[in-house]
């Protein structure tokens, strides 16, 4: 162990600690704009390139880096001195000298870090004439706009998409204060291997990188007297929205989600947990049906979109393992545009499906032509993320936390505990196998956790036994991780029967759509617990047991993994 004192006040932590690890434990918070470190999920974006969170060490001449110097015997820190605090400031003046003066209207603007550091540090002027860079904005792709202009070069994008997604779309270009991250050829995003995960954004301490905003698409449909305008909304936006209100993270707001949509104007509020309950149906399906009929194994899920275009450009040859399941949101999506639309007897064209996604790859992902049962109208129409519809409440001066708890509209509102855990990591299998099971056994499944599935690893197994044989089980979140499986799979080294792979640290709970986690990991495991809470407390917790699904067989599906399904609820993929 390490003796020392910051701010005079004396500590001891363990060696290998840096300054400012050290300092958090004694509540010091010094601030940082390029520092990203995340045990569980293998963040570290340890460049030390913004020089932010320099500190005094006593008997050093220069300032230090806190987040990459380790603490030392006896070593006497001071975090506050005037010198710290003014090396701070010049920091931030001099990368405020190369950035837009845009922050009353910039899309980052109150979640802005470099925003919140000149506030806290109490810049006031801009000393420093710089020339402000003029790069082309990037809105390339209907997930992600890159403006270059805001970049401050901390290189978070990069760790987190050439380290942890493994997907190597940025890199940095020149040296010291000319470099420029830049993608390779500076190809624009669309034409690259981006995935549009939005782990890249989640990150992005300023305004450089932010979603494709489609709030007024939505205000225009909802005030366009010829539109139905149905909304749905995925299992993990009602676990983090509330912190878009103040609320603490882990709050459960479906109800006042549920009526604040109603405000709106949506026509019919329903449910992406209806769609995941069916999803299981066709999965747990196709799965028992590769089982018994010597299909190839390991089935891989399919509803992350992100992780669907990674396979599709990085595994061409394995394009027969994934599961043929459309997504949720896309299943939900064809039944209203056919299904729910004769239903209402109105023309499809003249109904807009929005959903709300903590997803930036759910706007590709609906934009993707074979997704769409015909030419004139897709099944999904706009995406919006959980930070958008947080917006489109303060547009419309809807009092959030005050309102009363309303219920999803009937029948597409309908759901079971199996449907609202795919939003954690594990939650997708977890729900297929409480299908599953009853499927190959014939029997009832007592325990429905399988809480060897759950948690923030990034890669967790286990072995199922089911009707006489073990099913050995894979979890994934992360592109990296899933890169490190498919190899062994490649390579033939692999003997899973089933994996669940989602492209985001945590699965949907953390995606490129949520409120800004910040790097906080407490923030990730709060919104986990949320949903197995929802799980728990509801009535009916496997998804063959949905009545309404159930009876959308009966009526009008017909047979699970039968020929309608397939042509609404499958779909193909594509090198
Ligand atoms: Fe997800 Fe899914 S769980 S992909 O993370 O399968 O986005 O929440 O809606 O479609 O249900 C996202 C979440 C979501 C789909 C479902
Ligand atoms: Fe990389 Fe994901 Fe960002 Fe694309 S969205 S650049 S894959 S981190």
């Amino acid at each position: 162990d390490i003796h020392l004192t910051i701010n005079d006040i004396p500590l001891t932590v363990p060696e290998g600690t840096t300054i400012l690890e050290a300092a958090r434990t004694i509540n010091i918070d010094i601030p940082t704009l390029c520092h990203m470190k995340l045990h569980e999920m293998h963040y570290n974006n340890n460049i030390a390139s913004c020089r932010v969170c320099v500190v005094e060490i006593e008997g050093r001449r220069n300032l230090a880096s806190s987040c990459s110097t380790p603490v030392m015997e006896g070593m006497v820190v001071k975090t506050d001195s005037l010198r710290a605090i003014q090396a701070r400031r010049a920091m931030v003046e001099l990368l405020l000298s190369d950035h837009p003066k845009s922050c009353l209207t910039c899309a980052k603007n109150m979640d802005c870090d470099l925003r919140k550091l000149a506030a806290e540090l109490g810049v006031r002027a801009i000393s420093y004439e710089g020339v402000e860079s003029e790069f082309e904005i990037d809105q390339s792709s209907s997930s992600i706009v890159r403006d270059p202009n805001k970049c401050i070069r901390c290189r978070r994008c990069e760790t987190m998409c050439n380290e942890v997604q493994t997907v190597g779309v940025y890199s940095a270009m020149g040296r010291g204060f000319e470099t420029v991250i830049k993608t390779a050829f500076d190809l624009p995003l669309s034409q690259t291997a981006c995935t549009f995960c939005g782990q890249c954004l989640a990150v992005c301490p300023t305004g450089a990188l932010t979603e494709v905003d489609q709030v007024d698409k939505v205000w225009k449909a909802l005030n366009d007297p010829n539109q139905f305008v149905v909304v749905q909304t995925a299992p993990a936006v009602r676990v983090a929205l509330g912190e878009e209100f103040g609320m603490e993270p882990g709050s459960i707001v479906t109800g006042k989600m549920v009526a604040s949509l109603r405000r709106l104007g949506f026509n019919r509020v329903f449910d992406t947990d209806f769609a995941a309950d069916l999803t299981i149906m066709e999965e747990a399906s196709e799965l028992v049906h590769r089982i018994q009929h010597g299909g190839r194994l390991p089935l891989l899920t399919s509803c992350c979109p992100a992780w669907v275009k990674f396979f599709e450009h990085q595994f061409p040859d394995l394009l027969d393992i994934p599961s043929t399941c459309k997504s949720p949101h896309q299943m939900m999506g064809s039944l209203i545009k056919s299904y729910y639309a004769k239903t209402l007897g109105i023309d499809p064209k003249s109904i807009t499906v929005v959903s709300v996604m903590p997803c930036v790859a759910k706007k590709y992902e609906a934009a993707r032509p074979e997704l769409a049962q015909s030419a004139e109208t897709a099944d999904v129409d706009i995406v919006i993320t959980t930070r958008e519809l947080a917006r489109m409440v303060r547009e419309a001066s809807i009092h959030f936390d005050h309102l009363k708890d309303e219920e999803f509209d009937h029948p597409l509102g309908e759901s079971t505990g199996a449907a609202i855990i795919f939003g954690t990591t594990g939650g997708v299998l977890e729900a297929a196998l409480r299908t599953a099971y009853e499927m190959l056994t014939g029997e009832a499944l007592e325990k429905v956790e399988f809480e060897a599935l759950r948690g923030m690893n990034g890669i967790k197994e286990a072995v199922i036994p089911i009707a006489g044989k073990d099913y050995r089980i894979a979890v994934i979140h992360g592109l990296g991780n899933a890169r490190t499986v498919l190899e062994k799979i490649r390579a033939g080294e692999s003997d899973y029967d089933v994996i669940e792979i989602m492209a985001c640290p945590g699965g949907c709970i953390g995606g490129g759509g949520q409120p800004y986690h910040h790097g906080n990991m407490e923030i990730l495991k709060s919104r986990a617990a949320a949903i197995y809470r929802e799980d728990r407390a509801k009535p009916l917790r496997k998804s063959h047991e949905n009545l309404a699904i159930v009876a959308l067989y009966k009526d009008y599906l017909g047979e699970p993994y039968g020929e309608r399904a397939h042509k609404l609820l499958h779909t193909s993929y594509t090198a």
